[in-house]
């Protein structure tokens, strides 16, 4: 139940989902603040410990039933959810500015990608969920079959507070699973209440996907320890994920987790000067650096690395920091205070102190970070051997490819960039990068929708033996 947009704090309520129905958060509302405003403009309720638990209840009671349902009418309600998300368009694009702070682009991207997830799990729920497996033995049969999980515990960050969730919600109910969601505090309101609507007014069964808002330590921790889960999915830093993993192991239940990376950005000596410039400012600042794929550590070999740094030094002086609500703008504010001094405090001021120099950018005022670009930086340094997660391009240089790949091997990530003009250089190079996506002459892609059904389904073999079949003599007396 959306309260009518008015002012103040009753714009919107993230309130807690059980069953379908809403209900009243167990203690005070928390306000939820406008990013860029720094104003509240909503509020959350959060979730009891005994209402997380009957939200878990609740999905298992659903699940089964949920399962059952045919593929064509999950696949239509699928597609009715994203057509609620569709409704809601303008609104939507607003909301999610205002609540991440990063521009509408940022929010058409995230709008844009969750409703994409709804109708690829629409359709690919529709597609082939078994095999059958070649004969092992005469006059026997055998299937493999695709069983949901169960129920799944989703923990989300803020960045992407609605296609992060998406990203496991979608193929979670595709494939017969129910679903608990507990968004980020920072943004209940995309990441909880707008999806619970929608799912609501598209026809998702009552207790098929639950709420529950609330902050990690208290709400997050309850619903990722709840001992009634079949997997737990977070998203989020690698302190907490260690956590919940750990947690999950001791007590053999599956956990899926996505956490940050130290991501590189390698520029050989025969690229597209022009062309790695563009990618390197996009790929770094995009959404203020705050993604888990952000491209933290520009590595550039010597005979280009003068000619990149001036440019980009250049293109990022002239970038436009302020409310992500207007046309020219081109970087909102940083997501809290505590995150821009993690990465002002915690780690550009080291790295300057150990020797690095600020080319541009580097101060602040109230949340609004003017993106820093950082040279003469060392593989010693915090801005290169921690993960920055804020609008800041540390650049290093090097004498050699080897040497670029060595550095960026030596650190975890998710996603690595190298340019140069000959694309067979460039495969030989993706090749020996231990990371899931490398991208020659690219940057910063959000992965695709295909390959979900492992994720979210265990397998299930059936044999049917058609003929009578010999056992030992003795089990036959
Ligand atoms: O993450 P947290 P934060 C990284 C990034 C960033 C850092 C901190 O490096 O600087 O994480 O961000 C819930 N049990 N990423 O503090 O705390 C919490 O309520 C269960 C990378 O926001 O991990 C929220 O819903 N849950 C990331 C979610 O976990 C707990 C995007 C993430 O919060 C919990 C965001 C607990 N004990 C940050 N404590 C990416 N990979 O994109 C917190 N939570």
């Amino acid at each position: 139940m959306r309260s009518v947009p008015a002012s103040g704090l009753r714009d919107y309520e993230a309130q807690v989902w059980i069953d379908g129905w809403c209900e009243p958060p167990a203690s005070d509302w928390v306000p939820v603040l406008d990013k860029a405003a720094g104003k509240p403009f909503a509020r959350y309720g959060s979730a009891s410990a005994e209402q997380v638990d009957r939200a878990v209840r609740s999905a298992r009671r659903a699940q089964a039933e949920w399962a059952e349902v045919d593929a064509n009418t999950k696949s239509e309600i699928l597609r009715a959810f994203a057509r609620e998300l569709e409704n809601r368009h303008g609104e939507l694009i607003t909301l999610i500015v205002r609540e991440t702070g990063g521009t509408t682009e940022k929010a058409e991207e995230e709008l844009g990608q969750s409703i994409n997830q709804l109708l690829n799990s629409a359709t690919q729920l529709t597609e082939n969920a078994g095999a059958i497996l070649p004969p092992y033995k005469s006059g026997k049969i055998s299937l493999s079959r695709a069983v949901p999980l169960g129920v799944i515990g989703l923990i989300v960050p803020w960045n992407y507070p609605m296609s992060l969730a998406m990203r496991a919600l979608a193929p979670g109910l595709a494939y017969g699973n129910a679903v608990v969601l507990k968004p980020a505090e920072l943004t209940p309101i995309a990441g909880g209440q707008i999806l619970a609507e929608a799912a609501k007014a598209a026809g998702v069964p009552a207790g098929v996907f639950n709420v529950v808002p609330g902050d990690g330590p208290t709400t997050g921790k309850t619903l990722s320890e709840h001992p009634d889960l079949d997997l737990i999915h977070f998203t989020g830093s690698f302190e907490v994920g260690q956590q919940i993993s750990s947690f999950a192991g001791r007590n053999f239940r599956a956990a899926a987790t996505e956490l940050g990376g130290d991501n590189a950005f390698v520029v050989l000596d025969d690229a597209d000067l022009d062309q790695a410039v563009s990618c390197a400012l996009w790929s770094s600042l995009w959404y203020q650096g705050q993604t888990c794929i952000t491209a933290g550590r520009h590595i550039v070999m010597r005979s280009v690395a003068d000619e990149f740094t001036e440019a980009v030094v250049d293109r990022v002086s002239k970038l436009r920091v302020g409310d992500p609500l207007r046309d020219d703008v081109d970087l909102g504010p940083i997501i809290t205070g505590t995150q821009l001094k993690r990465f002002h405090e915690g780690l550009v001021q080291p790295s300057l102190t150990a020797g690095a120099k600020l080319a541009t950018g580097g101060t602040y005022d109230g949340l609004f970070y003017q993106p820093a670009v950082l040279t003469g930086v060392t593989p010693q340094m915090p801005v290169f051997t921690e993960e920055i997660f804020g609008p800041v391009m540390p650049i290093t240089v090097v004498d050699s490819e080897a040497e670029a790949l060595d550095l960026v091997n030596r650190h975890r990530t998710l996603m690595n960039s190298v340019f140069t003009k000959d694309p067979m250089r460039g495969l030989a190079f993706a090749e020996k990068v231990k990371s899931n996506e490398v991208h020659v002459n690219d940057g910063y892609a959000r992965h695709g929708g295909e390959g979900q059904l492992a994720g979210y389904t265990h397998r299930q073999w059936i044999g049917i033996q058609t003929t009578p079949t010999e056992y030992p003599g003795w089990a036959s007396k």
